[in-house]
């Protein structure tokens, strides 16, 4: 690998801090991936349509993962169409997909205030009877219809406002009340006992208020009897996050004794204000010093999880896009930010070898 002076640079400046600097090559490491150095599954989301005309992306996918989720093709506003009727096409052929390569499909996710179309938001406020029973038809014919195809599903995703402990005043609270999440994993349940149901949300990592309102609900839910199976971790994480606010989050998390999953994970060098277009564009280049600090939050990322989360509640790691040419930070956040495991050219970054140390090192 060639170095230019300007990368040397960093690089001897993380080794005099004591930081090991993690190697990489340019070319895909031939027989394993991410998955055969996992002791729990690792997935990435992905778009059906743009895998299926990538060949590179499909080796990706094959060679790392044994779980995928879809990034949008299982979302509410995708799977009905403007008349409710259900438009199964992308939900089957992702199911066909995992078949064939035998990975587990994770379904993301059932309710969702941003994937809730406008039509449902219309007739919900004019009648908040409709809501109740369109809420039930709707889980119970898709869980059935993905019946033991889908392994898992997020339930309900991020019912919380983005920071502090407030839930999110959605149309589905704003008509239903907070009874909604249960009644929505009930639901799912009925549909399909063996699924495992999640509630998955963002932020929790690190803002503590939040993270605690959230356990609130899923303490009160457990003492329902709710089937709930785990806490998704969304964790697009930044880099400024400390190591030791997403080992607290995650400890606590786990107290609950339900599985954790980290289900959408990137990280991100420059800030944002967690709004559409909201980036404070701090980087405007990647430099061989910020690859290797992404590197090691990644390495830091897999060791917290492994060590923080038990054995048994060590549901997986999912990457949200994993590839910095196809990842949502640039577009949502307008910002140009390299958050994933995979480069622009689809090639692996030191942050997947970090990836590969986290998974690797004997704890
Ligand atoms: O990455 C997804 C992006 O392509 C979509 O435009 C957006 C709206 O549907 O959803 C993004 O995925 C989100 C996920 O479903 C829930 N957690 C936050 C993710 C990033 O916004």
């Amino acid at each position: 690998m060639l170095f230019t002076l300007k990368s040397v640079i960093p690089f001897c400046l993380l080794l005099s801090l004591g930081m090991a600097v993690i190697s990489c090559t340019d070319a895909l490491p031939e027989e394993k991936g991410l998955k055969d150095w996992s002791e729990f599954p690792i997935g990435g989301a992905v778009n059906i349509e743009a895998v299926l005309e990538d060949a590179k992306l499909q080796q990706i996918i094959k060679q790392n993962f044994n779980s995928l989720t879809a990034t949008n093709d299982m979302k509410m506003h995708h799977v009905l169409d403007a008349d409710g009727t259900f438009v199964w096409g992308k939900v089957d052929t992702l199911v066909a997909f995992c078949k064939k390569n035998k990975q587990h499909l994770f379904g993301h996710t059932l309710i969702w205030h941003e994937a809730t179309p406008a039509w449902v938001t219309e007739k919900a406020v004019e009648d908040s009877l409709w809501l109740r029973d369109f809420l039930k038809e709707y889980v119970t014919t898709y869980v059935t219809h993905c019946k033991g195809d889908v392994v898992a599903w997020d339930v309900v995703n991020a019912a919380f406002e983005s920071h502090g402990g407030a839930y999110r005043e959605s149309v589905w609270y704003k008509v239903l009340g907070k009874e909604y999440i249960a009644d929505a994993f009930r639901y799912a349940h009925t549909a399909d006992p063996s699924a495992d149901l999640f509630y998955n949300d963002y932020n929790i990592e690190r803002d503590t208020i939040k993270l605690h309102s959230v356990l609130k609900m899923i303490t009160a839910l457990q003492k329902e009897n709710v089937p709930i199976t785990g806490i998704g971790f969304q964790m697009h994480l930044r880099m400024d996050v400390p190591d030791e606010t997403i080992a607290y989050a995650l400890k606590k998390a786990a107290d609950t004794g339900l599985k954790i999953h980290l289900s959408e994970v990137d990280i991100i060098f420059n800030t944002h204000n967690d709004r559409k277009y909201g980036g404070q564009q701090q980087y405007e280049t990647l430099t061989e010093e910020m690859k290797q600090r992404q590197a090691n939050k990644y390495k830091n990322l897999v060791k917290i999880y492994r060590t923080t989360v038990p054995k048994e509640q060590q549901y997986g790691i999912t990457f949200w896009d994993f590839t910095d040419r196809d990842t949502w930070i640039r577009s949502f956040f307008k910002l140009k930010d390299w958050p994933t495991v995979f480069d622009e050219n689809l090639n692996p970054k030191p942050a997947y070898y970090g990836f590969v140390e986290g998974l690797k090192e004997q704890l």
